[in-house]
């Protein structure tokens, strides 16, 4: 057992590379090759793999700062020998002799000539995934101006032009590998111009095979152009940040890195962010709006117009966040209003509100409401019911439990009164008291909030003449109540002043057609309108 300093590699000659992500913590045990930390120079990003396995014991570096080749990354404790640790960085950090890059065959041209452009050294990796063409027959170039971009599981690369000229053939396609040496286009140098052999005095070639483990191989062999992901903002119009192995895993799941939110430095795409998007794909939550084929609604920086505050959601809004979003998209939701007359049921309210004192509770509009309901609801069973997740049959439910939207500041819950039908009006204005204030009080457990047929939202003591409420998938229907008015009903004979209540119902129009919902609806006003009725 030995204690290991393991120091940055040759990076090219880069100098003052900024680390932008690091990938272990005091304690991880790593293997070989396992990234340690990933850089990011302004022209390429390259992840540092280990040398040899073992255990992090110290990190010597922190994500933002600026680094150059030996500079201390971690101490690892390892089984491997002093020596072999040090003959294994060796080989990484030797510097052979510069070589000249193999970018283009120096040919002087009088006046015109066509040079096939080579795919320079890099690093000794081979068959190397060719992920964009960057160029199309016809297209004048500069020198520098990239070519591909290649990627292998180290890094991604961009290959540039030698020296201007005009592309005459594009000898490789997105998704072919390359290796060194392979003819890649075939340039028309422009009178004049030569594609001049360049020293590379910072760009060493790996030779042994521990040297391609540790190579950091863009600032080997693309150090003259941006790294893909520039060229890939500019395909996507947005910015995209995200290294190498992070590409590579979103391509194995099949992820669009545009989806994805960063949330590295500098809003850089983490492992993390994409294994988290796949998370919330899978469970169909928030983060996966861009599922059924949805547009996303585009990032906006708005600190841009002016200040602002930003807030983390609670877990209460998450939530409701995905079960709006899941019923939204799921149910083809219709909206029929109504009236319904409760000026009896009012003045019938209004007396009882002394024993209401006696029996230390408070007589709302609610209770009645839920009974009504639960009297519609077993009136009309096409309510009370809700589509079967194989889409072949309605599964009608014999209970009566319904659900009460509360308003809390955590956020909206819908804890669950059940058995509607079978509590008196006193029963369910305790009962209600009692939820709301579970609800307040963040005391509700999941099973309060669970099994409910149908859901009434009120918004009556709030305000409002109207709204569309969200049906509760997978539930059918919800009733939104609105704030009581007094208004001018025609009696056949004259105007008179009476309580109208607006009530809304939303329906799952898969469950439900129109004509059953202007039954239920007209026999819940009915109910409500007359509360005799109840008890028939
Ligand atoms: N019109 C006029 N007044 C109404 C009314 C209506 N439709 N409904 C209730 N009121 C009155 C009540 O009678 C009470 O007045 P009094 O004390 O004089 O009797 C007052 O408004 C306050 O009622 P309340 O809100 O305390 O009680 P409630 O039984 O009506 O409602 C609860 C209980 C828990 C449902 C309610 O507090 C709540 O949280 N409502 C919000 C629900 C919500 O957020 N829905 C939206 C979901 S979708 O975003």
């Amino acid at each position: 057992m030995s204690i290991e300093i393991i120091k940055v590699p040759d990076i090219g000659g880069a100098e003052d590379v900024e680390v932008i992500e690091i990938c272990v913590a005091v304690g991880d045990p790593v293997n070989e090759e396992d990234s340690l930390v990933v850089l990011e120079s302004d022209k390429a990003s390259m992840e540092i793999p280990s040398p040899v396995a073992g255990k992090v014991v110290a990190i010597s570096l922190s994500v933002g700062d600026t680094i150059s080749e030996g500079a201390v990354v971690l101490e690892l404790e390892t089984t491997a020998t002093g020596d072999e640790v040090e003959s294994a960085v060796a080989a990484v950090v030797e510097q052979p002799e510069p070589v000249e890059e193999v970018v283009a065959a120096p040919v002087a041209a009088a006046v015109s000539s066509v040079e096939t452009i080579l795919i320079p050294d890099i690093g000794g990796a081979e068959a190397v995934d060719v992920i964009e063409v960057c160029v199309a027959v016809g297209d004048q170039l500069a020198e520098g101006d990239s070519l591909l971009v290649l990627e292998t599981d180290k890094a991604s690369m961009e290959i540039p032009s030698p020296s201007n000229g005009k592309v005459v053939a594009v000898l490789v396609a997105e998704g072919d590998t390359v290796a060194e040496g392979d003819a890649i286009v075939e340039l028309e140098l422009e009178a004049g111009s030569v594609a001049q052999p360049k020293q590379s005095p910072q760009s060493p070639v790996q030779k042994s095979s521990a040297a391609d483990k540790l190579a950091p191989a863009p600032a080997v062999v693309a150090p003259t152009v941006p790294s893909v992901e520039k060229s890939q903002a500019s395909l996507e119009g947005q910015s995209l940040y995200a290294g190498p192995a992070v590409r590579k895993l979103a391509r194995e799941l099949g992820v669009e890195l545009t989806k994805v939110s960063g949330s590295g430095p500098k809003g850089r795409i983490i492992k993390e962010d994409v294994q988290g998007f796949v998370k919330s794909a899978l469970s169909g939550s928030s983060s996966a709006v861009s599922g059924s084929g949805i547009p996303l609604v585009p990032e906006v920086d708005f600190s841009k117009f002016g200040e602002i505050e930003q807030q983390p959601l609670t877990k209460m809004h998450k939530l409701t966040i995905v079960n709006m979003q899941r019923s939204w998209l799921n149910v083809p939701h219709v909206t029929q209003f109504d009236d319904a007359d409760i000026t009896d049921l009012e003045a019938f309210r209004v007396d009882l509100k002394k024993e209401a004192e006696r029996r230390d509770t408070k007589l709302t509009p609610l209770p009645f409401l839920l009974k009504a309901c639960a009297v519609a609801l077993k009136e009309h069973p096409k309510f009370n019911a809700s589509l079967h997740a194989d889409g072949e049959q309605m599964v009608f439910k014999k209970y009566v439990h319904i659900g009460m939207a509360v308003d809390t500041p955590a956020g909206l819950v819908v804890p669950v009164i059940r058995d509607v039908d079978q509590k008196t009006i006193w029963e369910l204005s305790v009962e209600i008291a009692e939820l709301a204030l579970k609800a307040k009080n963040r005391k509700l457990m999941p099973g309060d909030m669970q099994g409910a047929c149908f859901t009434i939202s009120s918004l009556g003591s709030i305000g409002g003449t109207g709204f569309t409420p969200i049906v509760n998938a997978p539930e059918v229907a919800i009733l939104g109540v609105s704030r009581l008015a007094v208004k001018p009903v025609w009696n056949g004979e004259e105007f008179m002043p009476r309580k109208m209540l607006p009530l809304s119902l939303s329906y799952d129009h898969r469950a439900v057609n129109g004509a059953d919902a202007g039954r239920f609806f007209s026999f819940l006003a009915a109910l409500l309108t007359d509360v005799r009725r109840i008890i028939l």
